[in-house]
């Protein structure tokens, strides 16, 4: 067994304040953190200081675990995965940490001791919103499960200043607030300033021929910066693996400084300080939508420079064959965000290690995989070339040269095929001439993978059609997952607690064993229980709102909730387009027997793009107008909760009754939230779209609100011309619903405010809501009419939980493993304590 004991050492357990984990230890641990390290007397310590002097020692607990996983992978020199993301939305540690440690009810209780609240200390946590959406909150769930699995693995990603921003809503228009989540300090990151890497940016290069008479190439950067590493312990649930976090700051190099300050330019060398930190200042706010800015494509070099050069360095310590480098280091690319990598790692392995090009090419591939999450357009990242080459001129080169041998195979492949061969080139030469990323990564990769079944299939038809043809051993799928310990065990105690009292707590680690719960489903006791739990989310949830917005709702009323960010073709205004149509049958028939409907949305709009924007307003618009018509008394509630993030969706999901999951077929790639709510006994009303196509597989169609389009019967109906105009003038309501928004029912009279949404709908309606509206009223009244049924709801709800043990990330990343990484567990032992102890 690995240990940190030295020999000699007497191995004694005993309980220290650092890693012992009763009660009384924790008590007192966390008064020494609050004495010694937050500097205060109980009498005024603040809040604040609980919570940190709580997560510090929590931390403690933590290090033992990381520093215990960090020898034993070292020892072994094992194969570790890396998971370069410029995007981890991690959500707040400490809850987290607690559930994985398996201490959170000694916490409570020693908290409780003191005369504190956990919940209030869990609380002050500011989350760490270091990511956009989907793709971010992914990463985060892997790390979870690579952890919980014991597989050796590293994220690397972006320390950025300010994440995502803070979402206010003021006169029902979203307004961006910075997001200064270091304001207080972060206590689950250890920084490393000695582990600091340089990162080039502009100049030239220059070639030579060196006295063994091998080709060289150097590189005379304009810039350099250095990035410095932060690290955050990942750790698995109820296993010893915590592994690492790895997140990049940039910083001017001191040197650099020096330069200019001896010549007398002060300010000079302090505005090259600056503009050195910036690339790492703040995480680009838009989600599925390219923005081609210089800034943006530093941070992406940034972090894949300091990735690799890391990995390298951590190679070297233990082996100077770099021949070698995959077998330790497997690399999943997540998106196209870091795949300039692939030029990266033949930098470094052919300018500075001195390797042939055919070796080190060799290696590159074998060393990276692609994951794409998108198949939208407007996403795909493609840099211009003149951008391209005044950052980073030696890459250029690099991929010029990659290109060139890449299409001297396609030509082997397709003789005389110009046209494929132009659209499979990495570098775009249509009018403005771009590198394409996506192309990149795929000629740089030996695997790339979809992110669901339908997704997957949709690639190999579409953007990535040509790669397919060429090299279909690369392609496979990989669904989402999602992490059961942060999405049931932390955020819904009451259905961890009924589910666990029926089947023990296997489930949490083998999500697969959620399948016991079938029988129950029959079981009237069982259900009740089951109906209590969810009842009492929704009290809890309906308090928070009342305290948040202001807006009494009635927690016996259906929940209906859509939260993810804002995008056409998410359809966040199908679902607005059913509210009012619910709002209009009410004013036509005052007494109509309706079952009483909460709609809640959340989500983000990126700040550049109006249309989601004013799809914020128009349903904060028809909430004001809904929500205080006295026709409606109180049937029909719509509520925003602004600021949508990871601590919201952990009180949002436990309290749903139905998921809104309702895209346009083929645009949404996965979806995560749509597993969150399912496995939370939700039902879920959707299309066939992403993993909904999946979960309606499991869970039963009976079981699942299906409507709308599937991606077959749109490309049809594009085909023959789709005509939205015809549609909204041959269905009545729909006609009236429209005319309603346009007539500045909404709007206190203001026929403008909302003409670029409807007049889109009726001319182009490029997702296709209008072909999807009717469907979509009559499944809505479907699911609000069984509501009424609640014996039948609970069953189905039960069944759905049951039946979505395939949505734990745990099966995602075994799957990786298993078909990409061929990476195994490591388990790491806990080296005995009273080494440190003493
Ligand atoms: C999202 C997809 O929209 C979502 O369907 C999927 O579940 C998630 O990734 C995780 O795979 N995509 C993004 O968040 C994103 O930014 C652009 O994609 C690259």
């Amino acid at each position: 067994m690995t240990s940190l004991i030295p020999p000699g050492c007497p191995t004694v357990l005993t309980e220290d304040d650092r890693t012992g984990t009763s009660v009384e230890t924790l008590r007192r641990a966390f008064m020494d953190n609050l004495f010694f390290v937050q500097g205060r007397f109980p009498e005024v310590a603040t809040k604040n200081d609980h919570y940190l002097a709580l997560a510090y020692t929590v931390r403690d607990r933590l290090l033992l675990r990381w520093l215990n996983s960090a020898k034993t992978y070292r020892d072994q020199f094992s194969r570790t995965v890396c998971y370069l993301s410029a995007e981890f939305l991690l959500g707040p540690h400490l809850g987290n940490n607690l559930i994985n440690l398996g201490l959170y009810d000694a916490v409570a209780e020693a908290m409780q001791q003191t005369g504190l609240d956990l919940n209030v200390l869990l609380d002050q946590e500011e989350e760490p919103g270091l990511g956009n959406g989907g793709l971010g909150r992914l990463a985060a769930c892997y790390m979870d499960s690579l952890a919980t699995l014991e597989i050796p693995a590293i994220g690397y990603g972006i320390r950025y200043e300010y994440g995502i921003f803070d979402q206010e809503i003021r006169d029902g228009w979203q307004v961006e607030i910075t997001d200064k989540w270091l304001r207080y300090g972060n206590p689950w990151e250890i920084a490393r300033p000695e582990i600091t890497l340089p990162v080039k940016f502009g100049g030239s290069t220059y070639s030579y021929t060196d006295d063994q008479g091998r080709y060289r190439v150097v590189w005379q950067p304009h810039q350099m910066v250095q990035g410095i590493a932060y690290d955050t312990p990942i750790l698995g649930y109820k296993v010893n693996t915590a592994n690492l976090l790895r997140l990049w700051r940039a910083e001017a190099i001191e040197s650099f400084d020096f330069q200019a300050f001896n010549t007398g330019d002060y300010y000079g060398a302090v505005n090259e300080k600056i503009a050195s930190e910036n690339i790492t200042k703040v995480l680009y706010p838009n989600d599925e939508q390219l923005q081609g800015k210089e800034l943006r494509l530093m941070q992406q070099y940034f972090l894949c420079s300091c990735a690799l050069q890391d990995m390298i360095r951590l190679y070297l310590q233990c082996s100077s064959d770099l021949t070698r480098f995959h077998h330790k280091f497997t690399v999943q690319l997540n998106d196209t965000h870091p795949a300039i990598s692939v030029a990266e790692l033949m930098r470094l392995l052919v300018d500075e290690h001195l390797l042939p090009w055919d070796t080190a090419w060799d290696i590159t591939r074998q060393t990276f995989a692609y994951t794409n999450h998108t198949l939208l357009p407007e996403a795909l990242e493609k840099w211009p070339l003149p951008l391209f080459g005044s950052l980073l001129p030696r890459h250029l080169q690099i991929i010029y040269e990659i290109n060139q041998r890449f299409l001297d195979q396609v030509r082997l492949a397709y003789p005389g095929d110009q046209e494929r061969l132009a659209r499979l080139s990495i570098i775009d030469e249509s009018e403005c001439r771009y590198v394409r990323m996506a192309n990149l990564a795929c000629v740089g990769s030996h695997a790339i993978n979809g992110v669901a079944a339908l997704h997957s299939e949709l690639l190999k038809q579409t953007v990535l059609r040509d790669f397919y043809e060429l090299t279909p051993e690369k392609f496979s799928n990989k669904t989402n997952g999602v992490t059961p310990r942060r999405w049931m065990v932390l955020s819904n105690p009451g259905l961890t607690r009924l589910i666990s009292n029926h089947i023990g707590e296997d489930w949490i680690k083998h999500l697969d064993q959620l399948r016991r719960l079938e029988p129950l489903a029959e079981d009237a006791g069982f259900a009740a229980e089951w109906h209590a739990v969810k009842h009492k989310n929704k009290v809890r949830l309906a308090e928070y709102i009342q305290q948040r917005v202001g807006i009494s709702v009635d927690p016996s009323s259906i929940f209906d909730i859509l939260v993810k960010r804002i995008h056409e073709y998410k359809r966040q205004h199908l679902c607005v387009l059913n509210i009012i149509t619910l709002y209009q049958r009410l004013k036509d028939h005052p007494n109509l027997d309706i079952t009483p409907h909460t709609f809640i949305f959340g989500g983000k709009a990126a700040p550049g793009y109006y249309k989601a924007k004013l799809i914020i307003k128009l349903i904060n618009s028809v909430a004001e107008v809904v929500n205080t018509d006295p026709t409606v008394a109180d049937r029909l509630k719509v509520v925003f909760l602004p600021d949508y993030n990871v601590t919201c969706g952990q009180r949002v999901y436990p309290a749903a009754d139905l998921s809104e999951q309702i895209s346009t077929a083929g645009y949404e790639a996965s979806g995560t939230g749509n597993m969150k709510f399912a496995l939370n006994g939700a039902l879920t009303i959707g299309t066939l779209d992403g993993a909904n196509v999946e979960i309606r597989e499991e869970v039963g169609a009976e079981n699942f609100f299906l409507f709308g389009n599937t991606v077959e019967q749109l490309q049809e109906i594009w085909r023959n011309g789709y005509r939205p105009w015809e549609i909204a003038n041959n269905n009545p309501m729909l006609k009236r619903v429209l005319d309603l928004i346009s007539c500045g029912h909404f709007s206190h009279g203001d026929t403008e405010l909302f003409r670029p949404i409807v007049e889109h709908l009726w001319q182009n309606d490029r997702y296709c809501l209008l072909a999807d509206y009717q469907s979509y009223v009559d499944c809505q009244e479907q699911a609000t009419r069984l509501y009424r049924d609640q014996k039948q709801w609970v069953k189905m709800s039960i069944l759905n939980v049951a039946r979505m043990g395939k949505f734990s990330s745990d099966r995602a990343i075994r799957e990786y493993c298993e078909d990409i990484w061929r990476v195994q567990p490591v388990h790491v032992p806990l080296a005995d304590t009273s080494y440190i102890a003493q």
